[in-house]
This record gives structure tokens, sequence and C-alpha cells, in this order.
């Protein structure tokens, strides 16, 4: 694989996009690649958290690519948009934690890649938004469904309707991002929040993932509903016994997240 690389370090998977020359925007190859991938972790009970960046020095991913994009017929439009949006949905769904560690443009498809992910950790560097009317076309990798979802209607609205692209402080005021740090220090301050998560019981923090990403899809008595499932389900692990004899006996917790 050329358009995305993955490295894993005792239990972090560091999963780069890899077209610097193209300010890593996503053409169809680097999206299929992804999704191989994200397959591939999946499967991968090693594997707690990934890290999501991008690679060089100026862009996480600056959007889908528009020299791919712009000769493509409404049926090609849609196909791609669907590719897109299963990687993405994989992403959002899968078991392990995805965190987004945006160290430069997250522009368009990059900013819907961004919001895919559970947690964003901006760069100072860091810029977001969403240029496609720009371009004629509205955001079509989930845009307009997560941004708002994230930062409120008004907010996501005004967004995409200017274009205006946001710095990192901004991001950070308005929810999109969920912490701010020096540009030198991401991948540090990410994996320091990645490993943070990994001490805790994962089956747990799992769930929570599922409840909170399927619960905002359901009306909300289902929601509590399923939420209790979750919950009951733990009392199935050892993480359970385990996590509440450590604080009874005043010990610190050694989850074995099963
Ligand atoms: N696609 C292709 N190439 C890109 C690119 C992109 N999105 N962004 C940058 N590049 C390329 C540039 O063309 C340039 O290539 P060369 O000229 O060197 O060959 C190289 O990366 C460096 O970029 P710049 O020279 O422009 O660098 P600057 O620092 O001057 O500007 C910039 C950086 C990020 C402000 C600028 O590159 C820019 O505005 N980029 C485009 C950002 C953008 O509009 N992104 C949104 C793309 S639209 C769909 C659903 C969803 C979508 C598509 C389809 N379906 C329903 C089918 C999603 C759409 C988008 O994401």
């Amino acid at each position: 694989m050329e358009n995305v690389l993955f490295e894993e370090k005792d239990g972090v998977m560091f999963v780069t996009i890899n077209r610097p020359k193209a300010l890593n925007a996503l053409n169809s190859a680097t999206i299929e690649e992804l999704g191989e991938v994200i397959d591939g972790i999946e499967k991968r009970k090693d594997i707690k958290v990934v890290i999501v960046t991008g690679s060089g020095e100026k862009a996480f991913v600056a959007g889908a690519d528009i020299a791919e994009m712009h000769v493509l017929n409404a049926m090609q439009g849609r196909e791609l948009a669907r590719k897109a949006q299963k990687v993405f949905s994989k992403i959002e769904h899968m078991p392990q934690v995805v965190i987004a560690a945006v160290n430069g443009y997250a522009l368009g498809g990059g900013c819907e890649l961004s919001m895919a992910c559970d947690l964003r950790v901006a760069s100072e560097k860091a810029k977001f938004g969403q240029p496609e009317v720009n371009l004629g076309i509205l955001p079509g990798f989930a845009g307009t469904q997560r941004l708002p979802r994230l930062v409120g209607k008004g907010i996501a609205k005004e967004l995409i309707f200017t274009t205006d692209m946001i710095d990192a402080k901004r991001a950070y005021e308005i929810g999109l991002a969920n912490k701010v740090v020096k540009h030198e220090e991401l991948m540090i301050e990410t994996e320091k929040i990645a490993r943070k998560i990994m001490s805790k019981g994962m089956f747990g923090v799992s769930l929570a993932k599922a409840a909170v990403n399927d619960g905002m899809n359901m009306d909300t008595e289902s929601a509590y509903k399923y939420e209790a499932d979750m919950f009951g389900l733990c009392f199935s692990t050892e993480d359970q016994k385990e996590g509440m004899e450590a604080f009874l006996n005043k010990r610190k917790a050694s989850f074995k997240n099963f």
C-alpha cells in the first residue's frame, strides 16, 4: 500500500494518509486502501486505539481528490460517495477507539473523515472547513449529518454555507476539536490520550462508543433501553468484577478486556 501507511506500537495503530503532494486528498484508491486497513484492524483484538493522521507538514486531508472527481458523472459520483461513506461508517462503528490527530488542513472529506473518528486532537496549525459549495457540490461524506450533531445546526450551516475555514482554537470553542496542542507535540499528546483510554476497561469503552453512536440515532426511550442492555452486558465480564473489586480493595484495576 502506498496511499495509506500503518504501524502498530504496543496496542495503538497509527494510520497515515500518505499523499502529501496532493495534501493527502482522498482519491478512490486511497479510500479503498483505508477501507482495507480498517477491515484488518477491526479484527485485531490486540489493537485498542487507532490514531489517524496525515503525511507531511501541511495537511491532515485536504478533501476528496478534485482532480479525480471533476470528470465524474452522477452514477460515478454516487458510487464514490457510497464507498467513502461505508469506510467512514466502519471507522465510526469499529470496536476500537479512533482518534484523529489533525496536523493541518482538514477540509471537505478531510473534515468529514476527522468527524467519523471518535475524538479530534488538533495541532495549532490545524484548519477545518467544508468548502464543497465552492465547487458546486455539497458535503457528501456525511458532513451534513455529522457536523450538526457535533457543533449544532446553526454553526454547521454557517460553516457549510460560507465555506469559512476555522482555526484550531475556534474548532475547540465549537466542540469540533477535543483539544488543541503545539504542532510538534501533536502525536505525543494524541498518544497520551490513547494510552489513558487504554488503561480503562476497554469492553466498557467499546460498548460506550456503540451506545453514544447508535443511541443518537434512536428515539430517547429506545436509546435508554439500549444503554441498559449494554450496561447489563458488562456484568458478564471479568473486567466488571476486577474494576469493582479493585475499587473496594483500594487498588488499581488491572483489566484483561473481557
Ligand atoms: N484534491 C486534489 N488535489 C488537491 C486538493 C484536493 N482536494 N487539495 C490540494 N491539492 C493539491 C493542489 O492541487 C496542489 O497540487 P499541484 O498544483 O502542486 O500539483 C497541491 O495539492 C498543493 O496545494 P496548493 O498549492 O493549493 O497549496 P496551498 O497551500 O496554496 O493551499 C489549500 C492549500 C488546502 C487551501 C488548497 O490546496 C485548497 O483549497 N485545496 C482544496 C480544498 C478543497 O476544496 N477541499 C474540498 C474538496 S471537496 C462526493 C462526496 C463528497 C465529496 C466528494 C464527492 N460524492 C457525493 C461524489 C467531498 C468533496 C470534497 O472534499
